[in-house]
């Protein structure tokens, strides 16, 4: 039989079956022996034999995430607030390099619009419409606006990622129809300097897989190559084929095609100042908060 790992606590796995049924189980020994580990969202082969259940193979991965550990990832929903915690661009860009890198599609959420004045959401969406991905203003807390968002979930297994109190679990539970993750407070979770959402769980949404994540108060870059950063900037591509020079990295090199569209603004500055700030911070393989 094949499934898909939904969760993993204490050593037992739960294995979600084509048929819906989830069945407990544990690994075989040699996968630790192998330094290959069963992990969340990973298709696996069992057995189950007087109603043990056992996980006998792990089918090859499409992707890995790290942080949570999760297997075959293939969309992320990019959780901001309009406040409580403000938006932040710079950090919205380099959540979008990291989802890139990893070959995600990308809709991004700006969840509490109860919270912003018209004006406010406006500048919001004219920045959203600029970098051009797919993106809802939604307001978790009271259900508004979810089912837009849901229109994108299909068959993806799909990481709701973002940084700490924005709303990713509340958001979680109204994609889900129930309490499936801890939600709170945010003045709570600093009083007590710990993330809400801890453990790492598939939650089934209309035919797809959500995972909640923690909250990031740092976002780890150092993985992506400084020379790709360029790559994860969607709309740079319909210009860099014009540049002057192949392999142009767009920053002090003559006739590039991508600052001159800046200068025309066709793509936003903020944007391409994003750009050359991951490059530095990338550079440096730093840790970022
Ligand atoms: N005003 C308003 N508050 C919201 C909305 N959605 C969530 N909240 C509140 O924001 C706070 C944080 O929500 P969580 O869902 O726990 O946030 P989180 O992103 O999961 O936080 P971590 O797990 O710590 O990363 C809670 O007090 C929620 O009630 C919303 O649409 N509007
Ligand atoms: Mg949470
Ligand atoms: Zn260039």
């Amino acid at each position: 039989m094949t499934g898909t790992i939904i969760k993993g606590i204490g050593g037992f796995y739960y294995i979600k079956l084509e048929n819906g049924e989830v069945v407990e189980c544990k690994a075989r020994g040699k996968f630790r022996n192998n330094k290959i580990s069963p992990m969340v969202g990973d298709k696996v082969k069992i057995s189950v034999d007087n109603k043990k259940g056992v996980i006998e193979d792990i089918l090859p991965r499409s992707s890995m995430l790290m942080r949570p550990n999760v297997a075959n990832v293939t969309q992320a929903f990019i959780v901001f607030s309009t406040k409580k915690p403000d938006i932040n661009f710079y950090w919205l860009d380099k959540f979008v390099v990291l989802c890139e890198s990893k070959e995600l599609d990308i809709v991004v959420c700006v969840n509490k619009i109860d919270l912003a004045e018209p004006s406010e959401l406006n500048k919001i969406t004219e920045y959203l419409s600029l970098i051009g991905y797919p993106y809802c203003l939604i307001g978790a807390k009271e259900n508004n606006r979810i089912d837009e968002l849901k229109k994108y979930i299909n068959n993806n297994v799909t990481v709701v990622c973002g940084p700490s109190g924005v709303g990713k679990s509340t958001l979680t539970n109204s994609l889900c129809g129930y309490r499936a993750m801890e939600t709170g407070d945010i003045s709570e979770k600093l009083k007590r300097g710990k993330h809400t959402t801890r453990h790492c769980e598939l939650i089934e949404v209309e035919g797809g897989l959500v995972v909640d994540t923690p909250g990031f108060s740092s976002l780890d870059l150092s993985e992506i190559d400084k020379d790709d950063v360029k790559y994860f900037f969607r709309e740079f591509q319909d210009y860099a084929d014009n540049c002057k020079f192949r392999g142009c990295n767009h920053d002090r090199e003559p006739g590039c095609a991508v600052k001159k569209a800046v200068d025309d603004g066709k793509i936003a500055r903020i944007r391409y100042e994003s750009y050359l700030s991951i490059v530095e911070e990338v550079s440096k393989k730093k840790l970022y908060d």
